[in-house]
């Protein structure tokens, strides 16, 4: 069994061009493992310093704008909270604080998954101008958005592993042994 890895590569997206912001690995060993998340920004992504929102969205759609890929990533309907929250989108992965104008880290979620129904392959990362409130806001958009501001860059995360591929293998020899358990039983 290998493990599942996923890349998103960061850009500022505007309708005609998008300039390399950054990249953004994601690392699971099994489907109950916690994801590791590397966050590498380029110097020049000129983001200020400070924390900025950082979630995963809906769509992996980045089409003229980080706008298409709407909303963050609910498919629980439950409201906008911190990473650390029970109460969060399943997208909801806080702040990175930006120093320097640079980050180079890696963050622990035991939420996002890159396996089953609410798996985070094909969907987007998105870098916020702004702090996300963590839901902790006291107006109504602070349940939905965390205030997080205007998109500063974002990408669609995509699958950097062979690990996708031996579960459906391993799927296949599995039934074939039940095939085999099944024959043998039939035949004693
Ligand atoms: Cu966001
Ligand atoms: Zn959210």
């Amino acid at each position: 069994m290998g493990r599942r890895e996923a890349i998103a590569v960061l850009s500022v997206v505007n309708k005609t061009r998008s300039t390399y912001a950054g990249y953004v690995e994601f690392s699971q060993m099994f489907s109950d493992s916690n994801m590791n998340i590397k966050i590498v920004l380029n110097e020049d992504s000129e983001l200020t310093d400070g924390e900025h929102g950082f979630h995963i969205h809906r769509f992996g759609n980045i089409k003229g704008s980080c706008g298409s890929a709407t909303g963050h990533y609910n498919p629980l309907k439950k409201d906008h909270g911190s990473k650390e929250s029970d109460v969060r989108h399943v997208g909801d992965l806080g702040n990175i604080r930006i120093v320097n104008n640079q980050y180079n880290a890696v963050m622990i979620d035991s939420t996002i998954s890159l396996y089953g129904q609410y798996s985070i392959i094909g969907r987007s990362v998105v870098l916020h101008s702004g702090a996300d409130d963590l839901g902790l806001g006291s107006d109504a958009s602070s349940k939905k958005t965390g205030n997080a501001g205007p998109r500063f860059a974002c990408g669609v995360i995509g699958i950097d592993s062979d690990g996708f591929d031996e579960s459906s293998a391993s799927g296949i020899t599995l039934s074939i042994g039940v095939l085999i358990t099944m024959l043998a039983l039939l035949i004693s």
